[in-house]
């Protein structure tokens, strides 16, 4: 089994969380972005949607997509659950690892890749090539903030985002509010919530995987 990757981008951060924190170790292949490897001929033929990550099986099969690759190891790797233990539970933590990556995670990239002249016609990731809207950029950064205020306001009766569990939900959020950091957009001092949630779940060993 292996994991093609890139280190500096978050959605394989995503599944490097993960999979830290179901004590999983795999090899990885690091897929360089910036040199726009992801287009090569070579990577093509793992995925042609031309994203990472990518898991490939020892059988050959492959996993081209965040959440998909987590499912796997979910149900291949149940200890420690990570989405969810029974029906209400696994509801929540699906309802707010939707919401995080949606209203915090999309939301970033949206600012973020219609703002950075490095993404000039290349607004969204994958094989197809889009414009950049500048409108994009300031509603991106207003849904942001937003969802900081959301997440502050869930946090003040709970200790992780969907319940009295570390989940997915927390990964998806840790790596989205880090995220925001690349459009210069820090969790507000008054989210005082959400600023214990974010030290707390950023000591875990996980967070420097
Ligand atoms: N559907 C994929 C999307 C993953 C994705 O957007 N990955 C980014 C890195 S964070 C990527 O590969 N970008 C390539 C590009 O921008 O050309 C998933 O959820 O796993």
């Amino acid at each position: 089994m292996k994991l093609y990757d890139y280190a500096p981008a978050p959605n394989p951060r995503r599944v490097r969380i993960f999979l830290a924190e179901k004590g999983i170790a795999l090899p990885t292949v690091q897929v360089d972005l910036r040199a726009n490897e992801q287009f090569s001929a070579a990577f093509r033929a793992v995925n042609p949607e031309c994203t990472v990550p990518v898991l490939e099986l020892d059988d050959g099969t492959r996993i081209a997509d965040v959440l998909a690759i987590c499912v796997y190891f979910e149900a291949s790797q149940p200890e420690p659950p990570l989405m969810g233990v029974g029906a209400l539970e696994r509801a929540n933590v699906t309802l707010w690892q939707r919401r995080a990556e949606r209203e915090g995670f999309l939301a970033v990239a949206e600012s973020f890749r219609n703002s950075t002249p490095g993404f000039k016609g290349r607004a969204l990731p994958g094989a197809e090539d889009y414009e950049q809207i500048p409108a994009l950029v300031e509603r991106g950064r207003a849904r942001v903030a937003k969802f900081f205020a959301v997440l502050d306001q869930s946090l003040a009766d709970r200790e992780f985002i969907a319940g009295d569990r570390y989940s997915i939900a927390d990964v998806t959020a840790l790596v989205a509010v880090d995220f925001a950091g690349w459009i210069k957009l820090r969790v507000p001092e008054e989210c005082r919530h959400l600023r214990r949630w974010y030290a707390a779940v950023s000591l875990r060993p996980s967070a420097k995987a």
